[in-house]
């Protein structure tokens, strides 16, 4: 909160976003190319090892093609910094494979002038809307890499300066992720502006694009991958829009740049970020009702559940108070769903912002080593994002990928105590509002099945809930029983045999329900006719609680004697709200 209303302060931008244009949009783009771009993507995601395609493209780097433009547009490259040298050093060489170090045709990349214009991928309404530059919060870019090829490095670099007011450009941080030659940032460093770091041994994205940010002297923070082209006027909506809203990550829409010959190709704008119960990160097409009012404004943000990764930007105060990224996280993958989570429970998440267009080189497969093996790592990372911010939902993930179970994830304390301290939403939450989209696994399956001890997923459960040697009991009485109580467990189902459905009720006798008969605390629970209203919807909630699904109340057995099982204010220490789901073997 104290965040929130400092925000608001300083926050005077004039609104403009928020206006609707009425306007129908009717014309049709020529760039708008979804199905190439939806190939390029799927291919991207594309695990499995493809062998690469030796093209013939017969790309050359030659010193006299790039001396007179240098002289002319590369001005801003300082007088220190030889370009021409620079990328000699590393071009590739006739008989080797283009394709080896990096996974991209590096020929291709290296035969671009590392100020080659691109096409503008912008909405034509983009391309109208005038930026106060002088009121915009200037920014420092942060690019990690481990061995990026130099041409692509520069290239990223050269666009940065060349399409965004200098005015804007705080510096950009080189985070050199233990490169084979140190000298692939060492020599940018003479760039004005540029600034290197250089880690002395390999940390991984996260921890390197961390040192980025603290080392960050702007106000706001913008990442980039090593590999990448920014577009025209790419960097002021960003910046309009975290100054609107200093509680968002703002991404621009990622064009491709095709990996066998560069070609710049435009991405659509009706897509965002999403997954599957694998957490492996897609691109969708947007809903049909959001779709239907994005042709309204063309110009106004998507609100997105999550991103892919790499290009953001975010206010500097906000990365550091909500946690900047999870530390434990190594060389790749995971850290997009742990922020994206994090930012939609605890502050006030994602945005794609459609008149900022970024290129970016797509590939199929890491051109790096993965200390641990790459499936390892990613489920490392993977797991440590769902045990922090899914709750209960994270059992659709292990169903769905059940050896996930077996990799280590590393102790997450620290990020619990995060969520703790930051009073995020819950992950049903998210569900509910954030990404409905996104459907339980088929055949409907309950996640009402308990805590940690049993990661199976299946249909309707019945158990016993039980306290020690105590379990929940009818007494008897099949209807509108005022109290609920415990009784010495005999593992014979009848009195004590319930069932959880997936949505989310506690049956018994398959017609009656565990209700409870006010929102307040101490408000007993009775059994009655099932109507799947929300006295009737709980969920499983901290460490074996079971919670209302409306409301922050938990059953409680603390005066079991004198009033039965009520509701009580939950309380993740308290013993009388934890329950234990038996299940007949
Ligand atoms: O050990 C490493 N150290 C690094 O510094 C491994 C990688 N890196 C750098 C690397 O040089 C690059 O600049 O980290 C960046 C990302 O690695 P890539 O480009 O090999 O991976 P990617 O493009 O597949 O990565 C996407 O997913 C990642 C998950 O961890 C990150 O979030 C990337 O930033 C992300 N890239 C994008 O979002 C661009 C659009 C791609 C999509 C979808
Ligand atoms: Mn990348």
């Amino acid at each position: 909160q104290l965040l929130r209303s400092k925000f608001s302060r300083i926050n005077e931008f004039s609104g403009s976003w928020n206006t609707i244009h009425n306007e129908q949009q009717q014309q049709q783009y020529a760039f708008k190319d979804y199905s190439v771009h939806q190939q390029q993507m799927n291919d991207s995601l594309t695990t499995a090892t493809t062998t690469t395609t030796m093209t013939n493209l017969n790309f050359q780097i030659s010193k006299s093609e790039f001396l007179p433009q240098q002289a002319k547009t590369y001005q801003n490259l300082g007088s220190e910094f030889d370009l021409v040298d620079y990328l000699m050093k590393n071009a590739i060489k006739a008989n080797m494979d283009p394709y080896l170090k990096n996974k991209f045709n590096q020929k291709a990349s290296d035969s671009l002038s590392p100020d080659r214009s691109i096409i503008d991928t912008r909405h034509y309404h983009c391309q109208s809307k005038h930026y106060n530059i002088d009121e915009l919060p200037p920014t420092s870019i942060i690019i990690t890499y481990h061995n990026e090829a130099r041409s692509t490095l520069l290239r990223t670099i050269v666009s940065v300066f060349n399409r965004s007011p200098s005015r804007l450009i705080t510096e950009i941080i080189l985070v050199d992720d233990h490169s084979d030659d140190p000298c692939d940032g060492r020599e940018l460093e003479k760039i004005p502006k540029v600034r290197l770091i250089r880690n002395e041994k390999r940390e991984g994205l996260v921890r390197s694009r961390i040192r980025g940010a603290d080392a960050a002297r702007g106000p706001i923070l913008t990442f980039l991958d090593s590999h990448c082209e920014c577009n025209q006027q790419w960097l002021e909506p960003l910046l309009e829009r975290v100054k609107q809203n200093p509680l968002l990550v703002v991404s621009p829409v990622i064009d491709v740049i095709a990996l066998d010959d560069f070609r710049y190709i435009a991405a659509s704008m009706d897509l965002r970020g999403g997954f599957d119960w694998n957490l492996v990160f897609k691109w969708e097409i947007l809903p049909p009702a959001i779709h239907q009012k994005r042709l309204l404004d063309q110009t106004a943000p998507i609100k997105t559940p999550m991103i892919a990764g790499g290009l953001f930007s975010i206010n500097k105060t906000t990365f550091e108070y909500y946690g900047k990224y999870d530390p434990q996280m190594n060389i790749w993958g995971g850290e997009n769903l742990e922020i994206s989570f994090r930012m939609w429970l605890c502050a006030d998440g994602l945005e794609i912002i459609p008149c900022s267009h970024v290129g970016h080189v797509f590939r199929k497969q890491h051109p790096y080593d993965f200390p641990g093996g790459s499936g390892v790592v990613f489920v490392h990372n993977t797991r440590r994002a769902a045990e922090v911010w899914m709750d209960e939902y994270k059992k659709f993930y292990y169903n769905a990928n059940p050896p996930a179970q077996y990799v280590s994830f590393g102790d997450i304390s620290e990020r619990k105590a995060l969520r703790q301290k930051l009073h995020c939403k819950s992950f049903d939450w998210y569900m509910k509002n954030v990404y409905p989209e996104l459907k339980m696994p088929d055949g409907g399956m309950n996640i009402m099945n308990g805590p940690d001890d049993d990661n199976t997923l299946s249909l309707d459960k019945h158990g016993a809930l039980r306290q020690i040697d105590q379990c929940l009991d009818t007494m008897g009485e099949t209807k509108n029983f005022d109290h609920l109580s415990l009784y010495q467990c005999h593992g014979q189902g009848a009195n004590q045999d319930w069932s959880f459905t997936i949505d989310h009720l506690i049956k018994h006798d398959n017609h009656l329900c565990i209700t409870v008969t006010g929102f307040e605390p101490s408000r007993s629970i009775i059994l009655s006719e099932c109507i799947g209203d929300d006295t009737q919807k709980w969920v499983w909630a901290f460490d074996r609680h079971i919670k209302l699904l409306s409301h922050n109340l938990c059953l409680d057995s603390r005066f079991v004697r004198q009033t039965g099982i009520i509701v009580d204010q939950c309380n993740a220490g308290s013993s009388t709200q934890q329950w234990r789901f038996d299940q007949p073997s």
